[in-house]
């Protein structure tokens, strides 16, 4: 019997499909490997039901995005979780998620937490400038979510961020019900513990959610590739002005009359998206268009 469904689990080569129905455990076909295609957590899959613990997924739908770190497919937004301290934040990581998020178009929605630990209004003015939601919270005071579960809306959302940062104490917070374990920090490493292994789906007020395990890094690899003179296309506070330098084709990389340049010296660019901007673009210049 052929069932169709969504990956909602995905361990150690052992998936978790929702159907309409109920939930079965099933593995990948050999094909896939060979191939070298993963299922994601957000794939809409069809699965052989065998019996016997021997259900196979036949079939991958073809997906709408898919995003490396974390793996997932089909979302339709990044929630990027950052902590004010414990760990401290690391915009040119956070900034690599908000352009990687665009160019697979998925809209990053920023989260600031543990605000009880420190004063969060400079990450705040950085992100506000973005022109991306940006949320507050802390699981220390008492926070209202409401509005931030309204983000969640009809759609399907990936939670991500460096390990430790409060991501599953968040998903936690927000649905109100779940009790996901969350990890302690060590002090020795500075990061969680008992953090999340893996991606997995939870329903949370009008939608679906995915936590994930957190990464300290992202690199450009596979089809997270992007030109270097693509990249100003994904951050999305550039747009207005990409067309006002003075030399057609600028880099933004310093040349005499641009735009970006002066909107990062009057305060309306934040400069350490543009030190982000500048970072990015050097790692990727020397990446050709038959390389993608
Ligand atoms: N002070 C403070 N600690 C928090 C807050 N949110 C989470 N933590 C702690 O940070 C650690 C990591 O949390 P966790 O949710 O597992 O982070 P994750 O790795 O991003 O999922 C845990 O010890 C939490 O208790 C917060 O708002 N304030
Ligand atoms: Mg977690
Ligand atoms: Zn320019």
């Amino acid at each position: 019997m052929l069932l169709k469904g969504q990956i909602i689990k995905g361990v150690g080569g052992l998936y978790t499909v929702k159907t309409d129905g109920d939930t079965i455990k099933c593995k990948a076909k050999g094909k896939f490997r060979k191939e070298r295609i993963t299922p994601l957590v957000g794939d809409y899959v069809t699965v052989a039901v065998n019996g016997n613990n021997d259900n196979v997924i036949e079939e991958i739908e073809q997906r709408k995005n898919k995003l490396i770190r974390p793996p997932v497919a089909n979302i339709d937004k990044l929630i990027i979780v950052i902590s004010v301290a414990k760990p401290l934040p690391n915009t040119a990581v956070i900034d690599k998620m908000t352009v990687l998020a665009e160019k697979n178009n998925i809209k990053p929605v920023i989260v600031i937490t543990k605000t009880d630990l420190m004063d969060a209004e400079a990450l705040k003015e950085i992100y506000n400038s973005t022109g991306y939601n940006v949320y507050t919270f802390s699981d220390v005071d008492n926070c209202n979510t409401d509005e931030m579960l309204t983000e969640f809306d009809n759609c399907l959302c990936a939670f991500t961020g460096n390990s430790g940062v409060g991501k599953t104490t968040l998903i936690n917070a927000l649905s109100g019900g779940l009790n996901l374990e969350t990890g302690e920090i060590s002090d020795k490493l500075g990061r969680g513990r008992h953090t999340t292994r893996q991606a997995e789906i939870f329903a949370i007020g009008n939608g679906l959610v995915i936590d994930t395990a957190g990464f300290s890094s992202i690199d450009f690899v596979d089809d997270n590739k992007i030109l270097a003179e693509d990249l100003q296309y994904y951050f999305n506070e550039f747009s207005e002005y990409i067309n006002q330098c003075r030399f057609t084709g600028c880099s933004h990389m310093g040349d005499k009359g641009c735009k970006i340049c002066e909107m990062v010296e009057n305060g309306v660019i934040a400069p350490s998206r543009y030190e982000s901007y500048k970072l990015m673009y050097n790692e990727l210049k020397n990446i050709k268009k038959w390389q993608l």
